[in-house]
């Protein structure tokens, strides 16, 4: 049998152990030694039932998602899931499933195949596929609705949210929970079910529903999907398949299944989706900072201002369940930013995200104060005070006064050098950038931006932190604008060319909605804080290049007032609900803005608005993976090798021809083109970050 798997005996009862570490993944061997263990205790006849759980951490956390892109190649022909689970439920012995962790994918698939399953109250199951582009591709289509009911099935199989082994239960997923030893119950489960007939779940029908009761559920599900999910394949391919499972034969839904399956496997949107999964954990590793470097304890924070980023990121480390100390300056600030987190707080609870028994005890953790009394007592601090280095110094001159050695002093700057502020303090290894996006507590990205003598153990700290803080932290180099904010620069500022150019805004936001982001970028502006740039741009203002087009819409806007959502009007006017109206009086000023400057006016197509704004994107980011402030290209780099950066280079070179040199090609972006490579080939030695 492979080393993959094991089959021992407690008495009469046969034990198959995956262990596969990290997450028991299905990877090739798995299969086949389950395979080859059914066999065995088949044939065995002091064997009346069997377990199978999962070794180390978790039961399986799915198919194994490296050999998808070799399935795509050609390389695999898949793990050959099907025909297993089907061997599974054929075994004349019953088997119980002994979920612990997660069953995930191709786990609960795997889990759904077996007689019975029992699960230990913490651990989840789930059928994420559709979060890598894919849907289930096992049977778990056509097996889950005949467990959990189709709205279930539909809810778990379209939107991949895992749910709580009391939830599974509920729902019929699974048949007991164990408290105490897994192992022992399952076995004690198997001796209780050992000699009477196995289940077979294929066989079931009597949760699959009639049409009139099903079809308002695929129509709701399909709604919310094309809403929620908005250009997804895979949700609604997803729905397509449990569909299949209430007007067919398994076998036909199965067919069904594999079909859909294999066209989302072979698109664009789930090789991206997987590419972000696996980006999401490659950022975790720096080649000079081993995984076994030391950590620093992080069990209390302060946080120096409470205004909206300050209050965003004391929400983020409450939620963490880690106590906050939030410091302002005065009693009028203090209220502001504690009546804003609250009333962010109020907002997820009617929104149905958190409980108010959850939100009491989160505002427990967050003690307002105006003082510095008590930050010598807390193992990191976080300052999120206004963007401007005088400021920042004085700041951290006092931290440096205030606090123990060892404490992790970390800037939420978004721009400004972390060497520089640092250079207030007697401490420089122990000073870090740590860059939240707005709004703080719902973005996930978190820059660490590492400064020239930032120690290791304070880089390892913040990274392993960042994951505490359900974050993905990427550490970046110590350059203007670090990587978000510096790429950020060029997408925004094309944004505000096109509008000074004729574009309305409303069209610039709807053709990068159209391509999929999330917001257009005026309204992204606007939700962010108009102010926030503008605050910046005056800091910098005396490094900008004479003679060299720079945008104005936005700082005429702020110059009347108009930060954005938080001043009720900013590109758009906002009504009570924060939804944004068009404002007839923006379009009128910026006319008259532009025929001032001279700057003539054209009709702009939606495509050179995302060519202009993404391209953009990419150049700076070539700039800055050349430069080694990024360890790896991210999601615009992965866009322009899909692309190609032949394409990508000729057009920016159009750019280039009639608007100057703010779109002189990158070098590496010139080089790769001229190569014929990609971004994905880069690997550069690392400078800045490493
Ligand atoms: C599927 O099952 C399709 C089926 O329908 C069948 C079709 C035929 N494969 O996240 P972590 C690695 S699709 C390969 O840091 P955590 C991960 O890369 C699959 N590798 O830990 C990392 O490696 P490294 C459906 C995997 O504790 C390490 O394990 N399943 C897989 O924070 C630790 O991961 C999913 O989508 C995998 N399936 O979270 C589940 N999973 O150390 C995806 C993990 O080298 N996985 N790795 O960086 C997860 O959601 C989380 O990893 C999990 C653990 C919750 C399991």
């Amino acid at each position: 049998m492979s080393d993959l798997v094991q089959l021992t005996k407690d008495n009469d009862v046969a034990i198959i152990t995956i262990n596969n570490p990290p997450v028991n993944a299905l990877s090739p061997g798995v299969p086949e030694g389950i395979a080859e263990a059914i066999e065995q205790l088949q044939k065995d006849g002091d064997i009346q039932a069997a377990v199978l759980i999962g070794g180390g951490r978790t039961f399986v956390a799915g198919a194994d998602i490296k050999e998808f892109g070799k399935m795509t190649a050609g390389k695999s022909r898949g793990p050959g899931l099907l025909p297993l689970l089907l061997k599974i439920e054929d075994c004349r012995k019953p088997l119980v499933m002994a979920i612990h962790g997660t069953a995930f994918g191709g786990g609960l698939e795997l889990a759904m195949a077996g007689h019975y399953r029992v699960a230990v109250p913490n651990a989840q199951v789930g059928q994420p596929e559709v979060k890598l582009g894919l849907i289930p591709g096992a049977a778990g289509t056509q097996r889950l609705p005949r467990l959990a009911g189709v709205a279930k099935a539909v809810e778990m199989c379209a939107e991949g949210n895992p749910i709580k082994a009391q939830d599974a239960l509920q729902a019929g997923i699974l048949d007991r929970l164990i408290d105490g030893d897994l192992l022992s119950g399952a076995v004690a489960f198997a001796r209780e079910v050992a000699g009477k007939p196995a289940p077979k779940t294929c066989e079931r029908k009597d949760k699959l529903g009639a049409p009139e009761q099903n079809a308002p559920i695929f129509a709701a599900a399909r709604e919310a999907a094309r809403k929620k999910q908005r250009g997804m394949m895979a949700p609604l391919a997803a729905i397509d398949a449990v569909e299949a499972a209430t007007k067919l034969s398994f076998e036909e839904g199965c067919q069904i299944e594999q079909k859909l399956f294999l066209e989302c496997l072979f698109s664009d949107q789930s090789r991206a989706l997987i590419h972000v999964f696996f980006g999401e954990r490659e950022v975790a590793r720096i080649p000079d900072i081993p995984k076994e470097t030391s950590v620093l304890p992080v069990n209390n924070v302060a946080i120096v201002g409470a205004g909206t980023m300050g209050g965003g990121i004391a929400m983020v480390f409450a939620n963490a369940g880690i106590p906050v100390l939030l410091k302002e300056v005065d009693r009028a600030a203090l209220d502001r930013g504690l009546a804003n987190i609250q009333k962010n707080y109020a907002n997820s609870v009617k929104r149905g995200r958190f409980t108010q028994q959850y939100i009491d005890e989160r505002l427990k953790l967050i003690e307002p104060t105006l003082s510095f009394d008590g930050f010598s007592g807390v193992d990191m601090v976080v300052e999120a005070v206004f963007e401007g280095m005088a400021l920042k110094k004085e700041v951290f001159a006092e931290l440096d006064r205030v606090c123990r050695p060892g404490t992790i002093l970390a800037t939420n700057t978004s721009t400004l050098s972390i060497d520089e502020i640092a250079s207030a303090t007697s401490r420089l290894p122990s000073v870090i950038g740590t860059h939240f996006f707005s709004p703080a507590n719902v973005m996930r990205l978190l820059e660490i931006v590492r400064g020239q003598a930032t120690s290791k153990e304070v880089i390892a700290t913040c990274m392993q932190l960042s994951k505490r803080l359900g974050k993905i932290g990427v550490l970046v180099g110590n350059c203007t604008g670090f990587v978000g904010n510096r790429m950020f620069g060029p997408y925004r500022r094309e944004a505000q060319f096109l509008v000074e150019e004729g574009a309305g805004v409303e069209a610039v936001d709807k053709a990068l909605y159209d391509f999929g982001m999330a917001m257009g970028p005026l309204a992204t502006g606007d939700l962010a804080g108009l102010d926030v740039g503008w605050r910046i741009r005056k800091e910098y203002r005396h490094l900008q290049k004479p003679g060299i087009r720079q945008p104005f819409a936005e700082d005429k806007l702020c110059e009347l007032g108009r930060y954005g959502q938080k001043t009720g009007v900013g590109w758009y006017k906002y009504d009570e609900q924060r939804r944004a109206l068009p404002d007839p009086e923006v379009t009128q000023l910026v006319r008259k803005w532009a025929a001032e400057a001279g700057i003539p006016q054209r009709q702009i197509s939606a495509e050179e608005i995302v060519d202009r704004c993404l391209y953009a994107l990419v150049n700076e980011g070539a700039r800055i993976l050349e430069e080694g402030y990024a360890l790896r290209g991210g999601g615009p780099m992965w866009y322009a090798d899909t692309v190609g950066l032949k394409t990508v280079y000729e057009r920016i070179r159009e750019f280039e021809k009639r608007h100057d040199e703010i779109w002189a090609p990158a070098p590496l972006l010139k080089q790769l083109a001229e190569q014929g490579r990609a971004f994905a080939e880069f690997n550069k030695p690392r400078t800045a970050t490493a």
